[in-house]
């Protein structure tokens, strides 16, 4: 059966001539072209690198389409696209030419609470050493990020997290102006 996935989008380095606004864009087109159905995507915003410092701005964006695929099919896919798009993988927090991340499919809570409940409780020092091995739905992460939340307004703004039971629009309310205030528009949506 078919169900909603949310997901983010984001790059601050260029491949070739391409700017990251042109590769974010060239990223949604191809996740459109991918075979997901009823896509939406989010305006296009300039973001300052988390954390503070890391590198250049990112162009950020967020989508949510319709697939009967899997999570691991849909991740499986997005790593291609990324790959396509001169993705190399580095440490953790480097710049990327282009990251696409599955932050939510459906209600689903994956691989299950107990697991989903760890990595949302990790310290702040521990998020920055330890790396999830598997797919953890909803992202973990999601309500501390702007520039994940402020996009995510565009397309779903009416989600509500199936473990901490807020919408988009309550957690992004819940996050401080400042960081809201740092997500700044670029573009409009690239697709309908
Ligand atoms: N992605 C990261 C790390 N830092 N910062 C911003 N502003 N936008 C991102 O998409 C982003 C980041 C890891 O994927
Ligand atoms: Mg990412
Ligand atoms: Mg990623």
């Amino acid at each position: 059966m078919a169900q909603r996935y949310l997901a983010a989008i984001g790059g601050n380095l260029p491949v070739g001539s391409m700017q990251p606004l042109d590769v974010v864009t060239a990223g949604l087109a191809a996740i459109a072209a991918a075979g997901v159905t009823s896509i939406r995507c989010s305006a296009l915003y300039r973001t300052p690198a988390f954390p503070p410092g890391a590198g250049p701005d990112f162009v950020n964006g967020a989508l949510s389409f319709e697939s009967s695929l899997w999570p691991a099919q849909v991740l499986h896919i997005f790593h291609e696209i990324e790959t396509s798009f001169a993705r190399t993988r580095h440490h953790r927090w480097a710049g990327r030419t282009l990251d696409l991340d599955l932050v939510a499919a459906g209600n689903a809570v994956l691989p299950d609470a107990t697991t989903w409940r760890h990595w949302h409780d990790l310290t702040p020092a521990a998020q920055r050493t330890e790396t999830p091995g598997e797919l953890i739905l909803p992202h973990p992460r999601l309500q501390d990020r702007a520039f994940v939340l402020v996009p995510l307004m565009d397309v779903a703004p009416e989600w509500r997290h199936p473990v901490l039971g807020r919408t988009i629009a309550e957690m992004c309310a819940e996050i401080p102006a400042a960081d809201r205030d740092s997500v700044v528009k670029l573009a409009d949506p690239p697709c309908v």
